[in-house]
């Protein structure tokens, strides 16, 4: 089982602002947790963050190559607004879960709209970082 967990724009700002929104754990505190729980588990988890469109599009587009069977991607602001992730993803054919650490639909009207959920596997928003944790748990449970 191979996994790739994917965050787009700002993530990498995680833990250092606006914690009362997105709460105080790092990404590279988050990508470690999910490493672990996949090595616990026998699987491979594959972390990569980009601020770029097209950085993100290319790493979904080498997950076909690599033979990966599930991406968990939280795509930051791209989430409402980009059509060609949304064309990657369905493109590569990989299942995904959305995951956002915030709930998306008790903020702005502009979050409230994802292009990505309507070809998602599941969707995860509100849970805080736990997110991604539920993500990567419901794909290894989902596998055995
Ligand atoms: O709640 C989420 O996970 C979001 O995907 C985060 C995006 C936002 O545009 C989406 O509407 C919801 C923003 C990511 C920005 O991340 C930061 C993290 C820490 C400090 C500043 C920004």
């Amino acid at each position: 089982m191979k996994i790739l967990v994917l965050n787009g724009p700002n993530l990498n700002l995680l833990g250092t602002r606006e914690p009362q929104t997105y709460g105080a754990t790092t990404l590279p505190e988050v990508e470690a947790l999910v490493t672990a729980l996949g090595q616990a588990r026998g699987a491979t988890v594959l972390c990569f963050q980009s601020n770029h469109e097209g950085a993100l599009i290319d790493r979904i587009h080498a997950a076909r190559t690599e033979a990966v069977d599930a991406i968990v991607i939280n795509p930051g602001g791209l989430t409402h607004t980009s059509v060609a992730l949304r064309d990657a993803l369905a493109g590569v054919a990989i299942p995904f879960i959305e995951v956002h650490i915030s709930n998306v639909h008790k903020r702005e009207e502009f979050r409230h709209h994802s292009y990505l959920s309507g070809i998602a596997l599941g969707v995860l928003a509100g849970f805080g970082v736990d997110g991604y944790r539920m993500a990567v748990t419901h794909l290894l449970d989902k596998a055995s």
